[in-house]
């Protein structure tokens, strides 16, 4: 069985494989995404490191002047995807999206150089890719947390990369609707409506897009003016474990001071998250910064804060969070508590389980310690993928998949979670 479905696995990235680059799944999203890719290469680096080098490289390729990586290339045209490079209209070559995605290439690329058989090839790449990524994370630092805070600010909720989450609904629905130029939805027509976010969504996604368009794209004007700004433990975590990460890169690379400085901002970061602690919910929580309120909403944004080396007595709260959370949801982790009234199990990032969010919280709980809770995510993980296949979500009450099929980052992280010891006889 574990043969089988590592087969199975091998076989959606190579489908999804477009030579230099992966789409997320064929249909529904055509193009790059770039936290799809970083995840992704970690998949093909278990039997094509040359593959998964290439992978993060075309990401880095179309990294902007400033720093920031986009969060979509658009290598080739295709009409099949809303919004396309003409509402970006952010006048790359290449076109691309103006906004960014959570930042974990700093991560996978340390763990694709540890853990290389070619020992040359990961050395040249991670070389190349490290200034690089550095950059990424100094204009994160520059254009995200421009008074100094130690955490960064989304500015949409497709940086996020858990577009409609209940975190952001208070915050999104301060955005306007007036002036949004007339669209028609096109992934309605590959999934289910009923498990996609809602126009009245959609219409406040493309009012943030128009404005930044308005302004240029000018990262240096875009947080003060955006009307929402919302500070996401789990981004932050990501962020923040990159730099730790790229800490330790830079420190077998021979590069001190980008290893001095990515330290010094996972460190600043690590601090600056306690502000986001919630007793109440024993997890962290969402500030709107434009309130600077914490935002009550128990999600997995929170859970995943434990990818960072978040302090033992927090990492141990959510643990025990989550184990909670089992006992309401068959599949762990929900990406929303099933107990609040918002909670929807077939709805995007409203309720349902997704894998490569389960690996990182698995990640950050193995490195604190948790191992029991770290068993029951890694064994529901799998048994959602024998029992549902490659799916881009799935129901944590009922295994139902949902979204797109075949998908590229679902297949690369079972190959990972496969490849733990003791993970499937
Ligand atoms: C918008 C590609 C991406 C993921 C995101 C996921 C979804 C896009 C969309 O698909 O977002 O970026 O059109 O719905 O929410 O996390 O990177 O798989």
């Amino acid at each position: 069985m574990k043969h089988t479905l590592i087969e199975q696995a091998q076989q959606v990235l190579r489908r999804n494989d477009r030579g230099t680059y992966t789409v997320p799944t064929h249909g529904l999203y055509p193009f790059q995404w770039n936290w799809d890719s970083a995840l992704s290469a970690l998949g093909f680096a278990h039997f094509d490191e040359a593959r998964a080098w290439t992978e993060i490289d075309t990401l880095f390729a179309h990294q902007w002047e400033d720093g920031m990586v986009p969060h979509i290339i658009f290598h080739e045209r295709d009409e099949g995807y809303f919004p396309g490079p003409d509402v970006w209209a952010t006048g790359r070559t290449v076109p691309t999206s103006g906004i960014t995605q959570p930042p974990v290439a700093g991560f996978a690329v340390r763990r694709m150089f540890e853990a290389a058989i070619d020992k040359n090839l990961a050395t040249e790449r991670a070389k190349a890719l490290l200034p690089r990524i550095h950059a990424w994370h100094k204009w994160f630092s520059r254009s995200r947390d421009p008074q100094g805070s130690g955490l960064v600010a989304i500015l949409h909720p497709w940086e996020s990369g858990r577009d409609n989450s209940v975190d952001w609904d208070v915050a999104l629905a301060r955005v306007p609707t007036e002036g949004v130029e007339p669209f028609t939805r096109l992934d309605t027509h590959h999934a289910n409506p009923a498990h996609r976010p809602t126009q009245s969504q959609y219409e406040r996604y493309i009012w943030l897009v128009q404005n930044f368009r308005s302004l240029g794209w000018d990262s240096t004007r875009l947080h003060d003016a955006s009307p929402f700004r919302v500070v996401d433990p789990g981004f932050n975590a990501i962020l923040i474990r990159s730099c730790a990460d790229l800490a330790e890169l830079a420190d077998q690379l021979d590069e001190p001071e980008i290893a001095r400085q990515s330290r010094e901002f996972a460190a600043r970061g690590i601090a600056a998250m306690e502000r986001l602690w919630s007793d109440v919910h024993g997890q962290y929580l969402c500030l709107d910064r434009t309130t600077g309120e914490l935002i009550d909403s128990p999600s997995i944004g929170g859970l995943l804060a434990v990818f960072a080396a978040v302090p033992a007595d927090k990492a141990a709260a959510i643990a025990r969070r989550i184990d909670r959370l089992g006992d309401v949801a068959k599949f762990l982790v929900p990406s929303h508590d099933p107990s609040a009234a918002e909670f929807d199990a077939l709805r995007y990032w409203r309720g349902p389980v997704w894998l490569i969010v389960n690996y990182m919280i698995a990640d950050g709980l193995r490195h604190a310690g948790q191992h029991a809770t770290v068993e029951r995510i890694v064994g529901d993980s799998v048994q959602l993928i024998k029992r549902s296949g490659f799916a881009e979500y799935y129901s944590p009450v009922t295994a139902e998949p949902c979204g797109g099929v075949h998908f590229t980052w679902t297949a690369a992280m079972v190959l990972e979670f496969l490849a733990q010891p003791g993970a499937m006889a």
